[in-house]
């Protein structure tokens, strides 16, 4: 299956303009075929997922299927992160997030790497399955604010997501100066683990599915972390992937070259 659009391109202009706003649009990575073979797969995991599990909870999914491996270590995502990492990358992690019509969640304000035990971290990809906007859930990023490290945090009382960037840190005008992600389906684009992004619910009749991927260098910290297997609810161990470049600090990284 050729999965990837093979026109896509990303140059250092693009990288630096990633960097001052802490985003960056991709346009299409997905072929048509490959669009619609995702949809069909997608569909399928759906059945099948777990009573116990939501379809916005399908963490590290490409350790448990390789299509989503292939395209989360497709050349043309590996060369953007390779601006940000270097050229020895390891995919850490996926987190498929499938809104459902008319029930999907809402995600609030948040920075993703206060959260984590990994380090030197690359771009985290959004890849959206679906046409994307403000009615079916989609993401809204706040330009620029990646550089600040100072936001604090307050709970939120929600178990789903229990804590959010206390909105007395964010700007007066955050309605006016976020970015939404307008995508549509196939469409990717990259940001910057420290940017404050949040996320719509689904009001929409429509899914919105989108798969996240996230990259660090191979020198970075490694933490251990498990996921539940979205068919059987069993816990598994994360895996660190080398998906380019060398084992440097040697840790016996499985290695899962794609290009
Ligand atoms: O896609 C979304 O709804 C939000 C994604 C998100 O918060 C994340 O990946 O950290």
């Amino acid at each position: 299956m050729q999965w990837v659009n093979p026109d896509f391109t990303f140059i250092q202009s693009d990288h630096e303009r990633y960097q001052r706003e802490g985003y960056a649009f991709l346009g299409k990575i997905l072929t048509p075929a490959g669009l619609e073979s995702a949809r069909e797969r997608l569909d399928r995991m759906i059945r099948d997922l777990h009573p116990s599990l939501k379809p916005d909870e399908i963490y590290s999914a490409h350790q448990q299927e390789s299509w989503l491996l292939a395209i989360a270590a497709c050349k043309p995502l590996l060369d953007v992160i390779e601006y940000d990492v270097g050229p020895n990358i390891v995919l850490w992690s996926t987190h498929l997030i499938c809104k459902p019509p008319k029930t999907g969640r809402p995600i609030p304000w948040h920075q993703d790497r206060t959260y984590w035990n990994t380090t030197k971290l690359g771009g985290s990809v959004w890849l959206a399955f679906d046409d994307v906007d403000e009615n079916n859930g989609t993401m809204f990023v706040l330009p620029g604010w990646h550089r600040r490290t100072d936001l604090t945090r307050r709970a939120t009382g929600d178990e789903f997501f229990d804590e959010e960037i206390d909105p007395a840190m964010l700007p007066a005008d955050v309605d006016r100066l976020q970015v939404p992600y307008y995508l549509k389906a196939g469409e990717a684009a990259v940001h910057d683990t420290m940017i404050p992004h949040r996320s719509t619910p689904n009001r929409s009749d429509r899914w919105r599915r989108v798969l996240v991927c996230r990259y660090m260098s191979a020198e970075g910290d490694m933490g251990t972390k498990e996921y539940p297997d979205y068919r059987t609810g069993q816990m598994f161990p994360r895996r660190y992937l080398l998906v380019r470049g060398q084992d440097v600090l040697n840790r016996r990284l499985e290695r899962m070259v794609a290009d």
